[in-house]
């Protein structure tokens, strides 16, 4: 197994040679500790039935069920799928996922630790991901910013990005939304974490899914605070140029493996969209924040 740095990136490391199913343990170890230190892992030539992708993710943690049926692999509900490619003329997972910056399940209790993230169908253009380490971009933050969110936690909600399912048509709006109350309401989590390997600070809000930031008192804070931390970390940069931003694009037999709780990302689709085809297994690791 050889691990080296990615070429001309601030971000990941590229590994050659690992074979999920017969890899000895230390390597395993050793490509954990890649994911937290480079924040990016991409491992080469991988070809693993979707059986196979989940007994991977275990090795790694404890793999979680997404909370929605709608977006599961028919067969491995642990599979998590985006796709656009119908399959025997069924939809399959749901398309267009994750276009907007986020980190996976931050609306949930306990977001995920790690991303796996597997592409089956690779498109010509615009392929990739974009992301955002939010340790660098906490460090790089102006005193005054750092000073405005220190001891606040921030409200995150999915119900911006809750997408409507085919059952939902000509269901009252009210409804929906009393639903997704119902589902998933609204969680807490500090606005700065720690990470639990590294140490380092991270700034955990997202444009997509953190509304609002709350004092120690639970009293909202003025939500230019929030509107600020988005622009500083370059959330708010259509053209995705702003230094904070790194794409990450992939062939096919790559799989990424990313550090959940340092990185937001946001996928790249076109309005035209090519076939694409990804899964997803995302894991708990034995650490808390
Ligand atoms: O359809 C999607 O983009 C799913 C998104 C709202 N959640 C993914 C996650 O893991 O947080
Ligand atoms: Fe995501």
């Amino acid at each position: 197994m050889e691990i080296t740095p990615q070429a001309d990136a601030k971000l990941g490391v590229t590994v050659k040679g690992f074979d999920a199913l017969t890899a000895p343990d230390e390597h395993v170890e050793a490509i954990k500790q890649a994911v937290y230190t480079h924040k990016i892992v991409v491992l080469k030539n991988q070809k693993l039935a979707p059986e196979d992708f989940v007994t991977m993710g275990r090795r790694f943690g404890e793999p979680e069920v997404y909370y929605q049926p709608m977006y599961h692999h028919p067969e491995v509900k642990e599979i998590f799928v985006s796709s656009n490619v119908p399959q025997d003329g069924e939809r399959v997972g749901v398309p267009q996922t994750g276009k907007f910056w986020h980190s996976d399940y931050s609306f949930m209790p306990r977001p995920f630790s790690l991303t796996f993230i597997y592409p089956q169908m690779v498109p010509k253009k615009n392929r990739g991901t974009y992301f955002i380490d939010m340790g660098r971009a906490y460090a790089d933050l102006p005193e005054r910013l750092k000073e405005a969110v220190a001891g606040t936690k921030a409200r995150h909600s999915a119900r911006r990005y809750f997408k409507i399912r085919p059952t939902d048509v000509f269901r009252p709006i009210s409804e929906v939304l009393a639903e997704i109350e119902a589902e998933s309401p609204d969680v807490f989590h500090p606005t700065v974490v720690t990470h639990p390997v590294t140490g380092e600070e991270i700034l955990y809000v997202s444009e997509a899914l953190a509304h609002e930031l709350l004092d120690e008192d639970g009293t909202p804070l003025d939500t230019g605070v929030l509107q600020e931390l988005f622009e500083a970390t370059g959330q708010r940069d259509m053209t995705f140029t702003h230094e904070n931003i790194h794409l990450q694009t992939f062939e096919e037999g790559d799989l990424l493996i990313w550090d959940n709780r340092s990185l937001i990302h946001r996928a790249l689709h076109t309005s035209t969209p090519e076939p694409a085809v990804s899964f997803r297994v995302t894991v708990m690791d034995t650490y808390s924040w």
